[in-house]
């Protein structure tokens, strides 16, 4: 039990969706979808638990949302206030401590093994967190209480809406047992996969490998997922997490051709979004990426890399228009395009403010 971390992962529920029926009485207990026309291309940014019973989620098109529900109502985005929650919650968490990790608007991980109050158990931190977005926001957050940050992580995600769930280093071990293998962080759908097909569906099943046999199998994230079935994880928060790239895709409003000019335009201006968010973020990157998705879903990317890191439009376009003249004919036509500009430097050492954050989220969230 000694010098160990206290860590809260604190997680919005239903974070947009709740927004809107907090502003708008008629929406309450009702489904509510967040995100595109439900005749339309895009897609289901979130919606309300009531919704999620009929097997809507995030990211799920908006057309098979309106089939799983044609009652639900559709609601467009209002990211302005979505962004002004986002504030007021993150200065929240800033009376606490200020070793706050924000991974998204509506969560964030907090270290309060020392905090600013001198409260000594993190879970009744937790819980004034929780009851103060309530009064300032009107909105419920679940929190998670734990030592590390993949158990804080899990355990917010246990109980929610309104859940507070505490792991202690005397339960991790059964909660991790019997978690399924989807649960645990660096799983996604390709690797949860090779682990079924082995016969590993639970935590149980995982720690019975040893790290040699995963790591054969895994690589580097073999040890990993050696640590992580044994509730260790010794990643700090922390407050200002490096981007890693800076993005921008566009689905087109009707698939087009490949020859056709009109993707040239749209190129050209995924390129000056993205070159615009690298020069406020102070960003340069030595590598460009193209991506491209077809009328039947299959996707590619192309990149190349340059010298001397670069962030102006002129220069990023070059680039892509050059991997965009490359790319295969397949007779499909487009239905995505993606610019991305990755290996970042930093043009001269800054630290990003939350507004900044804010910001380079939201245009990603576009
Ligand atoms: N979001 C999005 N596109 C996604 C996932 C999320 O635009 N593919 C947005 C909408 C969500 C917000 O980010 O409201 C927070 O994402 P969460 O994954 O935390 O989802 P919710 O807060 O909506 O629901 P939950 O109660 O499960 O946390
Ligand atoms: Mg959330």
């Amino acid at each position: 039990m000694k010098n160990q971390r206290k860590i809260i992962h604190i997680d919005m529920d239903a974070f947009y969706a709740s927004i809107e029926q907090r502003d708008n009485p008629e929406l309450r207990g009702k489904p509510v979808v967040v995100g595109g026309n439900p005749q339309g291309r895009g897609v289901v940014a979130t919606c309300s638990y009531e919704a999620r019973k009929y097997g809507i989620h995030s990211a799920m098109p908006c057309k098979t949302a309106y089939k799983r529900c044609p009652y639900a109502i559709f609601v467009r985005p209002r990211f302005e206030v979505y962004k002004q929650v986002s504030y007021e919650i993150r200065n929240i968490f800033h009376k606490y401590t200020d070793l706050v990790e924000p991974l998204s608007f509506d969560e964030a991980y907090l270290d309060v093994t020392e905090n600013k109050l001198n409260i000594k158990y993190a879970t009744e931190i937790a819980k004034l967190i929780k009851k103060e977005i309530y009064e300032k926001t009107g909105l419920t957050a679940s929190a998670g209480v734990s030592y590390n940050k993949f158990l804080a992580k899990l355990a917010s995600d246990y109980n929610k809406p309104n859940g507070l769930t505490i792991i202690r280093e005397d339960n991790t071990q059964s909660f991790l047992d019997n978690l399924p293998i989807s649960k645990f962080f660096g799983v996604g759908k390709v690797t949860q996969k090779v682990l079924h097909n082995l016969g590993i569906k639970t935590g149980y099943d995982l720690r019975q490998l040893d790290v040699n046999e995963l790591e054969s199998i895994f690589k580097n994230r073999g040890y990993l997922f050696y640590q992580l079935s044994r509730g260790i994880d010794h990643r700090p928060v922390e407050p200002h997490r490096e981007r890693k790239s800076i993005g921008a895709e566009t689905t087109l409003i009707e698939n087009l051709d490949i020859e056709d000019e009109k993707l040239i335009n749209i190129l050209d201006e995924l390129c000056e979004e993205v070159a615009d968010r690298a020069n406020y973020l102070k960003k340069r990157g030595k590598t460009v990426v193209l991506k491209v998705k077809y009328g039947d879903f299959t996707q590619i990317t192309r990149s190349m890399s340059v010298n001397n890191p670069i962030s102006s439009h002129e220069d990023i376009r070059t680039n892509i228009y050059n991997l965009f003249k490359n790319i295969e004919h397949n007779h499909q036509d487009i239905r995505l395009i993606g610019v991305t500009l990755s290996n970042l430097i930093n043009e001269e050492v800054t630290n990003i403010t939350f507004f900044e954050y804010i910001k380079s989220i939201e245009s990603e969230k576009k």
